[in-house]
């Protein structure tokens, strides 16, 4: 999955919001590289982002959507209303960090959409979901939090096929959490349910890289994609889609045969 930020805060971005028509250019080349979809999304969740106005999110997504119409895209949003316009425009998917606790009409848009659907575990709230999250035991927390929003999703009307689980690499969580995370993701496998995780460019690979900075490079994003695959996870949620396409299909290969 190629990460679309049509946003100015981006924590992986320079500052800069991009024109729609380069966001859709950046997207067709993802889909060339070979992911398998596009997550477009107008709403930074980065530690101590801020919400953004519906109107406001609107005159980001929709030129974006609407030039990607024909292409495979998932709306990175957890308003209904953008869900609804993108799913008109052909979106397949409603990923939705709050996993449905954020806009109490979203459920019933993607199940009368009969889109997909990413259901994500957040601790807290971006503005402050990194002032000590603090859990006893933060994998069995997270599984417990995703079957009970899974059992809401198919209680809304959106069949079980149709969800897949994030456990939230960074929402609310210290770089201890989220290794572990990582680590005991065939735990999260337990659920039944395809596996998503966006580790690319987090801050949590820049804590085991002397030196990196504040966002994990490009290398350490594709080491721990290659590791959340062998454990498991199935989609990767990527910002250099080349070099994860690369890594994965090689991965993928030892496991599989070529
Ligand atoms: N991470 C971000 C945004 N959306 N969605 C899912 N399902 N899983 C994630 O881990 C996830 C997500 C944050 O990363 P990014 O989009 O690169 O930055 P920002 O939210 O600042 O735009």
């Amino acid at each position: 999955m190629g990460v679309v930020n049509v946003t100015p805060d981006s924590f992986s971005g320079g500052g800069v919001q991009p024109r729609p028509e380069e966001a859709a250019a950046e997207a067709l080349g993802m889909l060339d590289e070979g992911a398998a979809i596009v997550d477009v999304g107008g709403e930074s969740t980065r530690p101590g982002a801020g919400p953004v106005p519906l109107d406001e999110e609107l005159r980001r997504v929709l030129p974006v959507l609407e030039a990607l119409q024909g292409h495979a895209v998932s709306i990175d949003t957890s308003k209904a209303e953008i869900a609804r316009r993108a799913l008109e425009l052909g979106a397949e998917l409603v990923n939705d960090v709050t996993a449905f606790r954020g806009d109490p009409e979203l459920a019933g848009v993607v199940a009368d959409g009969a889109a997909y659907c990413c259901l994500v575990h957040m601790q807290g709230d971006p503005p402050t979901m990194q002032d000590d999250p603090r859990y006893g035991d933060v994998v069995s927390e997270v599984k417990a939090f995703l079957e009970e929003r899974l059992a809401f999703a198919v209680s809304a009307g959106i069949p079980e096929e149709r969800v897949c689980l994030d456990p939230g690499i960074g929402f609310g969580k210290t770089a201890v959490h989220n290794f572990e995370l990582m680590r005991r993701l065939p735990e999260l496998l337990a659920l039944g349910r395809p596996l998503l995780l966006g580790l690319s460019r987090k801050r949590l690979l820049a804590h085991v890289v002397a030196g990196s900075g504040r966002v994990g490079t490009t290398a350490a994003s594709v080491g721990a994609a290659v590791a959340a695959f062998e454990r498991g996870a199935t989609i990767l949620r990527v910002h250099d889609v080349r070099a994860h396409v690369e890594a994965l299909r090689v991965a993928q290969a030892v496991y599989e045969g070529a």
